[in-house]
């Protein structure tokens, strides 16, 4: 369907596709069978600019906006989540800066993470904090000019790959989610770490790790925006995100129905291709309407939110719920569809179904989004 972009959005369109069909495409494969990060991938898209693409142009970047980055995440989405996963948590991890940052600290960690010379990272998970973020034990204390960080993260998305990570801690318990803080930690601070890749059922081109904070010294000035804002950071910071994700589970579904719908015209069984068969039309009919359905949704919410900013929490939700889902159905059907070809891995269907996992998972689960909207029909209702 033509949803008439701009020619800068186009362009962006084209620019993802591209690297998604020469440099993506052809990789994914083996960067998921040996657990590969995608560095050359990504060094690629930071020389076409793409790590900009949210940072304003004050601070290096293209400027641009939520539609932008869902138009690029959509295109990387077809062709390894992965890839996608570990392009989106640099733009995740620099989102607090962005939100919340302090002049100096814009300036000083925006510009690297535009040109890509940098990654980020965003550390708010725990092993007892997953849908209830505010359980963070991780604590920062102030002693004279530094904070100083205990505590572990988990199952942070570019630990170990990136130099820049933006992470939340309790900086007093007593005040609950307003005693939350996030900070600047870098690569290299004493005493930070992190742990050892973690083995995952998909998207395994991103590198997940544990961030070990032990005495973990940064200077005063890396708190990002006001002691206690921390929590409303990071809420902010995962509405902003959270239609990226949505978007990637467009372009993993669009992929997923390009092979089912492939292999659909040359398979032939009982003399006939099997996409003239009409149990097989009509499951190829469901997955079409799904991947239209979810990328207007999702299109249509991050156009909301580019003019709506801060009235995001509902339109973001939605999005990542309904192409999220999406995704795991068509992904399941386009394997039903390739029959034992599809449990094979010599075809990326298998991969698509393992990957699209994730997404009704991560950056906040499908049930605790749908908490989300329904507390906000709650408001709405109420008026
Ligand atoms: N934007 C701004 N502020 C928000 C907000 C949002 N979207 N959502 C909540 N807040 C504010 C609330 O207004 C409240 O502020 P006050 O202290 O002034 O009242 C504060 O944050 C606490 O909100 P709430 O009481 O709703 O927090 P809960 O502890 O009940 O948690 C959920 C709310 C479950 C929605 C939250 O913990 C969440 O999003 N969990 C999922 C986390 C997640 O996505 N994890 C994935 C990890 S990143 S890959």
């Amino acid at each position: 369907m033509d949803y008439f972009l701009t020619e800068e959005q186009q362009m962006i369109v084209d620019i993802t596709r591209q690297i998604t069909d020469e440099k993506i495409i052809p990789n994914r494969a083996e960067l998921d069978e040996k657990h590969q990060f995608p560095r050359e991938i990504l060094n690629d898209m930071a020389r076409a600019d793409l790590f900009g693409l949210l940072i304003p142009e004050e601070y290096g970047g293209f400027g641009g906006n939520c539609f932008d980055s869902v138009l690029a995440l959509e295109q990387l989405g077809r062709g390894c989540i992965g890839v996608g996963t570990a392009f989106a948590a640099s733009s995740l991890g620099i989102y607090p800066i962005l939100i919340s940052g302090s002049e100096e600290l814009k300036k000083k960690y925006l510009p690297p993470v535009a040109t890509g010379e940098k990654f980020a990272a965003f550390g708010l998970t725990e092993a007892n904090a997953g849908s209830d973020a505010s359980g963070i034990q991780t604590t920062a204390v102030l002693d004279g000019d530094e904070w100083v960080l205990n505590g572990t993260k988990q199952w942070i998305t570019n630990g170990g790959e990136a130099q820049v990570y933006t992470v939340v801690a309790i900086t007093d318990r007593s005040k609950g989610a307003r005693g939350a803080s996030m900070f600047v930690v870098e690569e290299g601070d004493p005493g930070f770490s992190c742990g050892p890749k973690e083995k995952k059922m998909g998207i395994r081109a991103s590198s997940t790790t544990e961030l070990i904070f032990k005495d973990c010294r940064i200077p005063k000035d890396r708190i990002i925006g006001r002691q206690g804002t921390g929590f409303i950071t990071v809420m902010k910071t995962l509405d902003s995100s959270r239609p990226g994700i949505a978007a990637l589970g467009v372009g993993l579904a669009q992929g997923a129905l390009d092979e089912a719908a492939s292999y659909a015209k040359q398979r032939v069984q009982f003399g006939k291709p099997i996409i003239a068969f009409q149990a097989v039309q009509h499951m190829l009919a469901d997955m079409a309407i799904g991947v239209e359905s979810a990328r207007a949704l999702v299109y249509q919410s991050a156009k909301h939110i580019v003019a709506h900013p801060k009235d995001m929490s509902k339109a973001s939700s939605m999005c990542k719920i309904y192409a999220t889902d999406v995704a795991m159905k068509v992904a399941t059907d386009a394997v039903q569809v390739l029959g034992g070809y599809g449990f094979m891995s010599e075809y990326p269907v298998e991969k698509m179904m393992r990957d699209a996992k994730i997404l009704q998972i991560y950056e906040g689960t499908n049930q605790i989004q749908r908490n989300v909207v329904g507390q906000e029909l709650n408001k709405e209702y109420a008026k």
